[in-house]
């Protein structure tokens, strides 16, 4: 699963991207607009380490979260095609909003003011979308007058993209539309920026630690969920060694670091669930959207076993924990067998029986 950074210039993207992943660059290094940088951050989990202290597997796999630094967003400019591109193809954002002041890096704008770069923001997403949403409906509405074999599927939509532009001209942004499964799907292939999850992280400065509810505050009344951190004190902190950065953390008060943090908020904010996989050569944890399939969760430790997908055998954490395998776990009739459409739920443990 993939999160793009999103945010004004000098908000603190590549600095909480490089905090996140552990790149090493110079901050505020020149990227050229609509490069894109992709760094994998590895989430911790107790309950994987639960389950390979029962399985004893060969080999311990977290599950990865894909971050992505685009440069030269919200220059002021229409965004490049490539940060565009970078922006659809992502789950969800991670947007970052300036709240630090510095002298030396002054705000674009001339002031910190994270309500307004949150306005511009909105802004821009607003307009991309609407932008592909005209574009369309303009080239359905000469096309629909032709009788075609797909006359009828280009009509319904039209209509459809025609709600979506009435949503957001009155809302300003799509992701509250109600929409059936099947018109779900319908534009899902649009990849609407304004339908996205995000997690808001206000960038606070180092004077702001403790302190943090201000700075949540001054972004406003929002519906997305909000963190504030120090990104830049977080980048300098990892770059110490372990035994070095002790004193800093007892110093400023804080028990560690907070990327782990970032990363469990990102993932509630963005709804993301974890399974394992409890091979002896590999136990596994992998993020998937909440509400995906049996099948569908298949398909991601391998095409293989989705296609030739039988059933799915499901234990919980605990149970396995309690009676110390799988087969015991069974025995004791904590074993559940699932079809493919059944809805996997955050902390099952599968097994798939496949035949190819
Ligand atoms: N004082 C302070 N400076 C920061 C913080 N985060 C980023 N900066 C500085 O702000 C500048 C811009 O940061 P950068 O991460 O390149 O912003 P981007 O344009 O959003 O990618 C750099 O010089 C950073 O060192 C912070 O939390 N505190
Ligand atoms: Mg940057």
């Amino acid at each position: 699963m993939r999160i793009a950074i999103i945010g004004l210039p000098t908000s603190g993207k590549t600095t909480l991207f490089d905090a996140l992943t552990g790149r090493k660059e110079e901050p505020g290094s020149y990227a050229a607009p609509g490069s894109v940088q992709v760094g994998v951050v590895h989430v911790d989990d107790g309950r994987l380490d639960v389950i390979a202290g029962v399985v004893k597997p060969k080999k311990v796999t977290k599950a990865a979260l894909e971050f992505v630094d685009i440069g030269g967003l919200f220059s002021g400019e229409k965004p490049s095609p490539e940060a565009v591109e970078a922006m659809r193809g992502a789950d969800g954002f991670l947007t970052v909003v300036r709240a630090f002041q510095s002298d030396a890096v002054p705000h674009r704008k001339g002031s910190v003011d994270a309500k307004r770069d949150l306005e511009e923001i909105d802004a821009d997403l607003f307009i991309a979308d609407l932008d592909i949403i005209e574009r369309t409906i303009e080239r359905l509405s000469a096309s629909v007058k032709k009788p075609t074999p797909t006359q009828d599927e280009e009509r319904t939509l039209l209509a459809l993209l025609q709600r979506c532009r009435e949503q957001l001209d009155t809302v300003g942004a799509l992701d509250r539309l109600k929409l059936s499964a099947n018109e779900d799907k319908a534009i899902r292939g649009f990849q609407f920026l304004t339908q996205k999850p995000a997690l808001l992280l206000a960038n606070i400065g180092e004077d702001h630690l403790g302190d943090e509810t201000a700075a949540v505050a001054a972004l406003g009344d929002r519906r997305e969920p909000v963190l504030a951190v120090c990104a830049g004190m977080e980048k300098d902190l990892l770059e110490l060694d372990p035994e070095e950065r002790q004193p800093f953390l007892d110093d400023l008060g804080l028990e560690g670091l907070s990327d782990q943090k970032i990363v469990q908020a990102v993932l509630e904010a963005v709804d993301l669930i974890t399974f394992f996989t409890a091979g002896d050569k590999e136990t596994r944890a992998w993020l998937i959207p909440r509400g995906t399939t049996a099948v569908e969760a298949a398909g991601k430790v391998h095409t293989d076993i989705a296609r030739g997908f039988i059933r799915a055998e499901v234990l919980l954490v605990d149970d396995l924990q309690q009676y110390g395998s799988w087969k015991d776990t069974r025995a004791h009739g904590k074993e559940r067998l699932e079809g493919k459409d059944y809805v996997v739920q955050d902390g099952d443990i599968i097994h798939i029986r496949f035949s190819v």
